[in-house]
């Protein structure tokens, strides 16, 4: 079965705090009801390609909790609670661990350094996470020790300097090919995997999502989306522009698995 064909996933409704999210450069902040929006857009896409989506209620006090890729790691029967990396966020994943222990049988916690799923790149082989700001070198150690007790190989890349996360310039387009940044291509993290590269200027466009028979891909980026289509991928543009204000794309409104 294909690491791309989820039926189960999780996702947080944004909170009004949202306009506070983290940034690394200051756009101006989101809008909370064009936000919303997205994010209703983004469930709805998920449902139509036949995930069953679980919202939880919105944490005022977590502005960037929205973001629940970053809270954990899920499989089929196992996950792993993580603990991330930017203090305002540490809270988050405590307010997701009863959810954890509600939808699988094991439930693994990361004791040491701190890691944010954003990082983590899950293909069939390999799990790859990139030690990052957020992802300390320690946390990263320590999750390949945790994979391995599920039964998955943890293999440590690196984010390259100044990108927030790993998946912020990569994602797995099927079991053998990642779509992915030159910078992050550079470092040749990624063997035996056929790499489709993002056109200079749509960097932006790596962090895409596949679920079913569809790349989600955010809006605004023609040339990717070309590449895409020409190379047989089914492509679902979908709005991101606000959320992108805070340094978000699509993979880390979700946590998604198969059952
Ligand atoms: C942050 O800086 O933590 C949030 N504003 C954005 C998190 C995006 N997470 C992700 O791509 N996994």
């Amino acid at each position: 079965m294909s690491c791309h064909a989820f039926s189960r996933a999780i996702v947080r409704t944004p909170s009004r705090s949202v306009i506070d999210g983290l940034r690394a450069v200051d756009v101006g902040a989101p809008n909370y009801d064009d936000v919303l929006a997205e994010h209703r857009g983004y469930v709805r896409v998920l449902e139509s390609l036949g995930v069953n989506v679980e919202t939880l209620p919105a944490l005022e006090a977590f502005p960037d909790s929205v973001f629940v890729e970053d809270t954990a790691l899920v499989f089929t029967g196992a996950a792993i609670l993580l603990c991330p990396g930017a203090a305002t966020r540490r809270g988050e994943a405590a307010e997701m661990a009863a959810t954890l222990d509600r939808n699988f049988e094991r439930v693994l916690r990361l004791e040491d350094g701190t890691a944010e799923g954003g990082d983590v790149l899950t293909t069939p082989r390999t799990v790859f996470i990139g030690a990052s700001a957020r992802t300390s070198a320690i946390g990263a150690a320590a999750l390949v020790s945790l994979l391995a007790q599920i039964g998955k190989q943890g293999v440590v890349v690196n984010t390259p300097p100044g990108v927030l996360h790993l998946k912020s310039d990569c994602s797995l387009l099927d079991d053998e090919t990642i779509l992915c940044t030159s910078r992050l291509a550079a470092a040749e993290p990624f063997t035996g995997f056929r790499l489709i590269l993002t056109p200079e200027g749509e960097e932006g466009a790596a962090n895409a999502l596949r679920i079913g028979d569809s790349v989600l891909l955010s809006e605004g980026y023609p040339r990717t989306a070309e590449l895409l289509a020409q190379a047989g991928y089914n492509v679902k543009p979908l709005a991101t522009a606000e959320i992108a204000k805070i340094d978000a794309g699509l993979s880390c409104m979700s946590l998604r698995w198969r059952t």
